[in-house]
């Protein structure tokens, strides 16, 4: 908690430098200026949380805002977005609830296992009361607004190993698997609780580390999976759905203070309508590719999910993450459930 907690002041003080250096730039900017929005991003440009902002936000803010996309983690590497929004280095991200739980170790309740039951699920938790702290704490302490919340999709184990070499029914069969999953503290728990060995990596070294057998896995939902082209260097995927997984449509705050009242609504409103744009096109996805990836010649199949969501719950219960979940916010999420 050290390490969070030095993070997260570090980040406060930047926030503050930025928001001071952002209230001087604009006395020098003509009225007429647009604001340039950069956005950066591990995902490509063909990811449909890409695609959605470039078709749906960007149009409808492109009276008063240039927006500009940097895929493939080309301008700020995985998980360095919400520092570099909080310095004022870039406007917007795609950011992960596991990001935030390195600022703000509650976060990861967003980030547990079979926590959030489906997209529509995510959308009532985040427009719900129960978030409005979380926004508080994200915006006081690190500068970011978080204006929308994005459908990533349902997160499964897809292995190098071919099912008969190795079928996956419960977390038992998991153990000694080199799982690569993402580099912080909240993914690598997860990946134990799943009964893997996790192995810290950024999402563009992914598909060389499959193809080299340097890893045994990774976990994505089959949109990405796809777009990422994982299919080519793995045999299976496990239908885990250990992550009903989110992303948060993040923006600078500095950057909004300097908006007017209308174009403030016109971003916020543009968010929603990208995160809903991605989520329906990602769904589609979702229930789109099994028989693409079955045609490629992947195994698909259904583990014990019971055994799955069981092993997850009881690995999170006296955790370290479950100790800093605010009272009461597990239930009010279980209670926006189905
Ligand atoms: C990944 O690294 O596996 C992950 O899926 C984590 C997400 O939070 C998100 O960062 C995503 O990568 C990228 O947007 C690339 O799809």
């Amino acid at each position: 908690m050290t390490k969070l907690t030095t993070r997260r002041a570090v980040m406060a003080t930047m926030s503050a430098l930025a928001a001071s250096a952002a209230f001087l730039a604009p006395m020098a900017a003509s009225a007429q200026d647009k604001i340039t929005l950069r956005m950066s991003t591990p995902a490509s440009e063909t990811d449909q949380r890409s695609v959605a902002l470039a078709e749906v936000f960007a149009p409808a803010v492109a009276d008063f805002a240039t927006y500009e996309p940097h895929y493939n983690a080309s301008l700020v590497a995985q998980g360095s977005e919400l520092e570099a929004i909080a310095s004022g280095d870039l406007e917007m991200s795609i950011a992960s609830a596991q990001e935030l739980a390195t600022f703000f170790p509650e976060f990861s309740i967003f980030a547990t296992g079979y926590v959030h039951q489906d997209a529509e699920h995510q959308v009532r938790v985040f427009n719900d009361a129960l978030m409005d702290p979380f926004k508080k704490t994200v915006e006081d302490e690190l500068g970011v607004k978080l204006l929308s919340v994005m459908y990533l999709g349902r997160r499964h184990v897809n292995l190098r190993q071919t099912k008969d070499e190795l079928t996956v029914m419960t977390p038992d069969d998991l153990a000694g698997v080199n799982l690569r999953m993402p580099g912080t503290d909240a993914w690598q728990f997860l990946g134990k609780a799943l009964g893997a060995n996790p192995t810290p990596m950024s999402f563009t070294e992914v598909y060389t580390a499959l193809s080299t057998g340097s890893v045994d896995g990774q976990d994505n939902p089959l949109p990405t999976v796809v777009d990422a082209k994982f299919y080519e260097v793995t045999n299976q995927i496990v239908l885990t759905s250990h992550l009903v997984d989110l992303n948060y449509v993040a923006f600078s705050k500095a950057v909004w203070d300097e908006m007017t009242p209308e174009q403030q609504e016109a971003v916020q409103a543009a968010a929603d309508a990208a995160a809903e744009s991605g989520r329906q096109a990602q769904l589609k996805k979702e229930a789109d590719l099994v028989a693409f990836l079955e045609d490629k010649g992947l195994s698909i199949y259904e583990p014990d999910l019971a055994a799955f969501r069981n092993h997850v719950q009881q690995q999170y219960v006296g955790s370290e993450f479950a100790a800093s979940w605010p009272e009461g916010v597990l239930e009010k999420i279980n209670a926006l459930g189905n």
